[in-house]
């Protein structure tokens, strides 16, 4: 039977390869014989000749694999760059095409061949995926329906090294740790995006941010500043710049000369809208907890920082209005914005704008009592309990959560008497109930719910405690709210 196969496939053509062990100069090695050859070998170069596309599936090939693709020639054409006396591990996906490329430098003189046996199809170790030679950031193209996303701090400081791009659009896709702490982190001295690129030169150098960033809800923490000027995430924006939904927690930003805050340090026409920002913030002249010096403009966004300088400081925004140095095409807009965080300067300083020079400053408030100013140059200075009142917003025009005569784009929601305003997206799945947090309170609220299996759109899902939005409000939902109260904690 088995001689008549032969002669059968000899009969119609099919080569033979008969060949005893002493033929064949490479050696075969199983998945895990190859694993270990890789630990133990350092200068073992690993050939994958599968297809390109196989190379790069979903599975990924060995972490530091070369792709000579052996059926498209690729291999033939390039094994000359292989070490002719060196250790080669040839592997493909199931062990035929591997087993054929080491017969072939078996046939050229190689002389350490192994094959890996049944190929990427037992390999069960550790793969890594193709780099997108087009991609860049976490992904996308930059352009307006398809913006670049920025997931990590690495995302964002290639951003920053990266002037050609600055007139893009970017979405942060995760909230970002700054924190010079961290691996990879730093005290930055200088702005992260569109900084002023001379210290000893007056004025700006640099290329302004005049792309858009929408900050998706999430938020930059713990970024920290030692420099000189035009400092805060961004040095200078420009025209056509837009900052938006972008929270940034306990900024750290010291300037020791002018145009310094939390998020901008001069703002020329750009627009930043339902931004915020916590820390503290210090400069020389035009400083701000959230803008130093803004001729552009700036909607229901919010700063707690607490910021010192010497002239033109304010809570918010040091400098508002007409440009210092060249007349802009309009003077500075500040619509419902506060700040409460404690503000001091020598002069030209207040609770809300230090300084507000023909700009309009309209629907927007500062806590008298704790940011220690009484005066402002712009806004209307209010108590601590009556900015904890939602009727302070309502009666500007503010768009509330609640409320359709403001508006349905319910950017803001208040827990009176307890926080100031905060935007909508920063409320936690499960925080249902004031106080602001996941206290006891939610979760009493919560348990009122337990089982109720009749959730839907016409009920908010029972008013938001179907966190899943099964229908019932069961186990599922329990964990996800134990997993935000820990978080939130
Ligand atoms: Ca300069
Ligand atoms: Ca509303
Ligand atoms: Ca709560
Ligand atoms: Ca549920």
């Amino acid at each position: 039977m088995k001689i008549n196969l032969i002669t059968v496939l000899l009969l119609v053509g099919v080569p033979l390869i008969v060949s005893g062990p002493s033929a064949l100069a490479h050696t075969d090695v199983t998945a895990e014989q190859a694993l270990n050859l890789i630990d133990s070998t350092h200068d073992l170069i690993i050939v994958d000749v599968r297809e390109l596309s196989e190379y790069c599936d979903t599975k990924g090939h060995i972490p530091g694999a070369l792709n000579y693709p052996f059926i498209s020639g690729v291999f033939q054409v390039r094994y000359g760059e292989l070490p002719i006396d060196g250790p080669v591990l040839v592997v493909c996906g199931s062990g035929g095409r591997s087993n054929r490329a080491a017969d072939f430098l078996d046939s050229e003189g190689f002389s350490m061949v192994y094959d890996m046996l049944g190929g990427m199809r037992v390999w069960t170790w550790e793969t890594e995926p193709c780099d997108d030679p087009d991609s860049k950031y976490g992904g996308g193209t930059g352009e307006p329906n398809d913006p670049y996303q920025i997931a990590t701090a690495e995302d964002l400081m290639l951003l920053g090294e990266s002037p050609d791009d600055y007139d893009k659009h970017f979405i942060l896709t995760a909230d970002i740790d700054l924190g010079p702490n961290l691996p990879g982190g730093q005290v930055f001295d200088r702005a992260v995006m569109a900084p002023d690129t001379n210290d000893v030169e007056p004025d700006f150098q640099g290329i302004s941010f005049t792309g858009v960033f929408d900050g998706n809800g999430h938020m930059i923490s713990n970024l920290q500043i030692q420099g000189s000027g035009y400092i805060g995430l961004f040095g200078q924006l420009g025209s056509g710049a837009e900052i938006s939904n972008l929270g940034l927690e306990a900024v750290d930003v010291n300037g020791i000369d002018d145009y310094v805050g939390g998020l901008v340090g001069r703002n020329v026409s750009g627009s930043v809208s339902n931004c915020y920002s916590t820390g503290a913030v210090s400069g020389d002249w035009c400083v701000g907890g959230l803008v130093g010096y803004n001729i552009g403009s700036i909607i229901a966004s919010y700063s707690t920082v607490m910021v010192i300088g010497e002239e033109y400081v304010g809570g918010l925004v040091g400098w508002n209005g007409l440009s210092l140095v060249t007349p802009p095409d309009a003077p500075g807009t500040i619509l419902n914005c506060y700040s409460t965080g404690t503000v001091s300067g020598n002069i030209l300083t207040g609770g809300l704008v230090g300084y507000n020079d023909a700009g309009d400053v309209s629907g927007s408030f500062w806590d008298i009592q704790m940011s220690g100013q009484a005066e402002s140059s712009g806004g209307t200075g209010k108590t601590t309990a009556e900015i904890q009142t939602a009727s302070t917003f309502l009666d500007a025009g503010w768009d509330f959560m609640d409320e359709t005569e403001n508006g349905t784009e319910d950017i803001w929601s208040i827990c009176e008497g307890t926080n100031y305003p905060r935007f909508v997206w920063q409320i936690a799945a499960g925080d249902f109930v004031c106080p602001d947090g996941i206290t006891i309170d939610d979760f009493s609220f919560f348990l009122e719910f337990w089982l109720d299996n009749n959730c839907d759109l016409s009920n908010d899902y029972c008013q938001g405690t179907d966190l899943d939005q099964s229908g019932t409000v069961d186990v599922n939902d329990l964990e996800i709210l134990l997993e935000n109260w820990s978080v939130h904690d």
